[in-house]
C-alpha cells in the first residue's frame, strides 16, 4: 500500500536508503519520476516559453494518489498553467515569472526535514517517509497574496497537525518555526538584501488547526519546483507569504520566532497576517482582490474575513485586537 498508518515514520533516523527499503512503492515511484523528469526537460524545451518549464509536462508517474477532502471550496479553479507561472518564490528571482523559469535547478531529492527545539526527540526525516505517512487529500483552497491577487488551487497533502503530533512537541512549545532551503549553487538568482533562509512561524494552535495543510502536490501531481517542491505548507486563511515553500526545518520554541518578512518590514508584514479586509496594508487597501481563475480577465471581488474560513479559524483569535495583531 502507498499509505502507511501509524508507524509510517516511526522507524526513522532516516537515511534515504532506509526509507526506500521501507517504502518500496515510494522508491519505485521516485525512480520513475526522476527518469521522467529527464525526458520531460527535453519535451519542454520544444514548448513555447509560457508553457515552460518541465512542470507542465506531467507524466503518470508523478501523479499522487489522493482522497476526497471535506475542506474543498466550490469556487472556480485557477488553471494549472496560471498557478505554475505566476509565483512568488524569491529564492529564484523576484518577478512573478522568474520561479517558473529558474526553479528547475532546485534538487528535490534526496531531501530531509530536520525537527528540533522543544520536542521529545529531535529527528531528521526523509521527505518520502513524511509524504507516505498519511493519506493525501486533495483540498481546493482559496490562496490570497498580500499583493491583492488570489487564486483557487487544488493542493495535495494532509494536515500539518499529523506531522506535529508525530514530532511530540514538549508541553512548553508555543510556536513552530519553519525554514526553507537556501543554497546559492541551486539558487543563482538568490537576491541580496534578504536575511535568508526564508523563515516563517505559527502559533501552535494555528499549526494544529486542521486547515493548515502540509503540502506535497497540486492538481493531483507532485509540486512543481516553483510552487515549493518537495514539501511546503498552505495556510488558506493567511496571506500567501505565510505559506512557506521547500521546507528543510521545523523548530519548536516557546518564544515567537523570527520570520523573514516580519523582520524586513514589521509595519507591513505582521506575524499573524490573517486575511483581513478591514486592516489595510500601509501601501494599499486589502478590501478587494483580483481573482485569477479560468476567466480571460482577472475579476475584482471583495475580500472576505479570514479569506472565507471564519467558521474554521475565527475561534483562535477571539479577544485579540486584529488591528494590533495583524
Ligand atoms: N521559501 C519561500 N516560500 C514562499 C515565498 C518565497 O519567496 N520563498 N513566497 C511566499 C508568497 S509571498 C506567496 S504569495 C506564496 C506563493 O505560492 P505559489 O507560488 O505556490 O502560489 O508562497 C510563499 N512562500
Ligand atoms: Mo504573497
Amino acid at each position: 500500500m502507498l499509505f502507511r498508518k501509524g508507524t509510517g515514520i516511526a522507524s526513522s533516523e532516516i537515511t534515504p536508503e532506509s526509507v526506500f527499503n521501507q517504502h518500496t512503492q515510494g522508491r519505485r515511484r521516485f525512480l520513475a519520476t526522476a527518469a521522467t523528469l529527464g525526458a520531460g526537460a527535453l519535451a519542454a524545451s520544444r514548448l513555447p516559453a509560457i508553457l515552460n518549464p518541465q512542470s507542465t509536462v506531467l507524466a503518470e508517474t508523478q501523479k499522487l494518489q489522493t482522497v476526497e477532502s471535506k475542506y474543498t471550496v466550490p469556487d472556480v479553479q485557477t488553471p494549472f498553467a496560471k498557478a505554475t507561472t505566476y509565483n512568488n518564490f524569491y529564492e529564484f528571482g523576484t518577478d512573478k515569472s522568474d520561479p517558473a523559469q529558474n526553479a528547475h535547478t532546485l534538487q528535490t531529492r534526496p531531501w530531509t526535514v530536520q525537527v528540533d527545539g522543544m520536542v521529545a526527540k529531535p529527528i531528521t526525516l526523509d521527505v518520502d517517509s513524511i509524504m507516505h505517512y498519511r493519506p493525501i487529500e486533495n483540498r481546493v483552497y482559496r490562496h490570497r497574496c498580500v499583493e491583492r491577487w488570489s487564486m483557487v488551487i487544488p493542493w495535495d497533502g494532509y494536515s500539518l497537525a499529523e506531522l506535529i503530533k508525530f514530532c511530540q512537541p514538549l508541553p512548553g512549545a508555543k510556536y513552530v518555526q519553519f525554514l526553507s532551503k537556501v543554497d546559492k549553487k541551486q539558487m543563482p538568482e538568490l537576491p541580496g538584501g534578504y536575511d535568508w533562509p526564508y523563515s516563517e512561524g505559527l502559533r501552535m494552535d494555528e499549526a494544529m488547526n486542521p486547515l493548515a495543510l502540509l503540502c506535497f502536490g497540486c492538481y493531483g501531481n507532485v509540486l512543481p519546483n516553483q510552487n515549493g517542491a518537495p514539501i511546503r505548507v498552505i495556510l488558506p486563511w493567511k496571506y500567501g507569504f505565510k505559506s512557506i515553500k521547500s521546507i528543510v526545518k521545523l523548530h519548536f520554541t516557546d518564544t515567537q520566532p523570527r520570520t523573514l518578512w516580519n523582520e524586513l518590514a514589521s509595519n507591513e508584514y505582521g506575524f499573524y497576517s490573517n486575511v483581513n479586509p478591514n486592516v489595510d496594508h500601509p501601501r494599499w487597501s486589502q478590501a478587494t482582490e483580483r481573482r485569477i481563475d479560468a476567466g480571460f480577465l482577472p475579476r475584482t471581488m471583495p475580500t472576505t474575513m479570514f479569506n472565507g474560513y471564519q467558521d474554521q479559524v475565527a475561534g483562535m483569535y477571539t479577544g485579540m485586537d486584529l488591528k494590533k495583531y495583524f
